[in-house]
């Protein structure tokens, strides 16, 4: 099979429909002329075998050194398994679902740390999902050099797996593919045309001017070597510019703890505000459960939150379509985006709800933290959903600034992690509530930000607690940064 012809089989997989024209939605939101599918492929086993075979020449041309393969799920997942059962490859699966608050394994079959996998891919746009299997399989001790693509679309995949250390080869490029099409007058020279337009001007890794506003563009960011410092990820040139405010006040104060004062009159939460203050990175609030807010007590919130230097957080838990939450945000009795700097949004609503609470939040440069995960029983915010969090923050990295979960969820440090239900006891309330504590969330679990509400506003001496809960979180923060620098 080794004189298998790339135009051949381009005309095979336009005859499958696994390349169309027309306008298709990308993963992105982004529309394309050109979309490439090749999960139709299971339905062709003769092709399966071509394109298997042509991925294992590529490998032999390269010389390419490894213990294990690994296909990015699901499409690339069968070729893998052909090219390894032909082959007698070991093969790695990495599972797909998101890792909750369990340990379950994410990339199943035998090996070692530092052991060499190579990644196989069916189609590249950005290159995001080869380095989120990278990822995995990184965090699980393998090392991960080199990549091979089916189809690559010529959209920044190559140059930004180069900037993570991943090398990627293609075996078929978008420019051939349209060449071949048009040759074989498949397609005409016009659609060739405005595809390649949209390609050039649909760089991921390095947009141009007038293609800046694409979703897909500003998802990438450069991936850490080890546990950055707040500090650190404070200067990352794509943090956000409250992100990066809340990050260098946690490492000034030393704490990574945001206090949920949950009370239910003003005077109280001022106290709290005033006393807790130098403790804290973050004060949490839940206005509505206020008995006698007014304006007046917003103005003298915000002033002890400059005096203290910590941020605001009304915990709204946003959850509904874009122009509601955009008047639920913006008026009303609370006006909360006149005096809360963050914000949250549960993602049952599509990514509308932040695109409503951005309408109003960005110009003002206020930010929000989406809810991939929650701390009460039961949740059902697990697996695909809280990847799905995940996809929408990038996708609005403009605004959102992080997450509300129970674990680190990604990689990328420019996003925050906070975790509510937080105790130095674990175990939970009678209402469904789950603790867990300062040293699992931040050291284990490798979140940021630790949220305690009655761990501390039940103790007997608020401040003596607060204190306690500071030095825990922060303790397990200095632990965590200087066991991955070692
Ligand atoms: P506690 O007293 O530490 O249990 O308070 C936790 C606070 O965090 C409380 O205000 C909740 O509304 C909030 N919270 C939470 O506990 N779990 C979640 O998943 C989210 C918010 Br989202």
């Amino acid at each position: 099979m080794d004189d298998i012809s790339i135009d051949s089989l381009i005309l095979k997989l336009h005859d499958a429909n696994a390349v169309k024209f027309g306008e298709y939605k990308l993963k992105s939101g982004l529309l394309t002329p050109i979309y490439i599918d090749l999960r139709v492929l299971v339905s062709y086993p003769a092709l399966m075998n071509e394109v298997s075979s042509l991925i294992y020449k590529r490998m032999q041309e390269e010389s390419l050194q490894f213990d294990s393969v690994c296909g990015v799920p699901y499409t690339a997942l069968p070729l893998a398994t052909i090219i390894c059962s032909r082959h007698e490859l070991p093969m790695l699966i990495r599972r797909k679902e998101a890792k909750d608050y369990g340990t379950r394994k994410m990339v199943e079959g035998k090996f070692s740390e530092g052991d060499k996998c190579l990644v196989i891919e069916d189609t590249v746009t950005s290159g995001s999902s080869i380095l989120e299997t990278a990822e995995v399989l990184h965090k699980e001790g393998l090392k991960v050099t080199d990549a091979i693509v089916l189809m690559d679309r010529e959209q920044g995949g190559v140059e930004m797996l180069a900037s993570q250390g991943i090398r990627l080869l293609p075996i078929i490029s978008m420019f051939k593919l349209l060449n071949v099409l048009v040759a074989a007058e498949r397609i005409d020279s016009q659609t060739a045309q405005s595809v390649s337009k949209f390609i050039k001007e649909n760089d991921t890794f390095s947009p141009k001017k007038n293609g800046s506003d694409s979703p897909a563009i500003k998802k990438l960011c450069v991936e850490p070597k080890h546990e950055l410092s707040y500090a650190h990820r404070a200067e990352l040139p794509n943090v956000h510019s409250l992100a990066s405010k809340l990050l260098k006040i946690m490492e000034e104060k030393q704490s990574n703890l945001c206090v949920s004062a949950d009370v239910t009159s003003c005077k109280e939460l001022l106290q709290l505000a005033e006393s807790l203050g130098p403790k804290i990175c973050m004060l949490k609030t839940h206005v509505d459960i206020l008995k006698d807010y007014t304006v007046d007590f917003s103005h003298k919130l915000l002033d002890l939150a400059k005096k203290n230097n910590f941020l605001i957080f009304e915990d709204r838990k946003f959850a509904d379509i874009g122009n509601t939450v955009k008047h639920q945000y913006e008026g009303g009795v609370y006006q909360i985006s006149s005096w809360s700097h963050v914000v949250n949004a549960h993602v049952v609503p599509g990514p509308g709800v932040v695109k409503g609470l951005g309408a109003v939040g960005k110009p003002l440069g206020r930010g929000c933290l989406l809810i991939a995960q929650m701390s009460s029983q039961g949740s059902l915010a697990t697996g695909e959903y809280t990847k799905a969090a995940l996809q929408m923050a990038e996708e609005h990295c403009d605004f959102v600034i992080g997450f509300i979960c129970g674990s680190k969820i990604t990689e990328r440090p420019e996003f925050i992690h906070m975790t509510p239900g937080v105790q130095l006891q674990s175990g939970g309330d009678s209402l469904g509530q789950t603790y867990t504590t300062p040293e699992e969330v931040i050291f284990n679990k490798r979140s940021d930000v630790i949220i305690v509400g009655r761990g501390i506003l039940e103790a007997p001496d608020r401040l003596q607690a607060a204190e306690s809960y500071r030095k825990s979180g922060w303790d397990a923060y200095t632990k965590r940064v200087n066991q991955s620098s070692h």
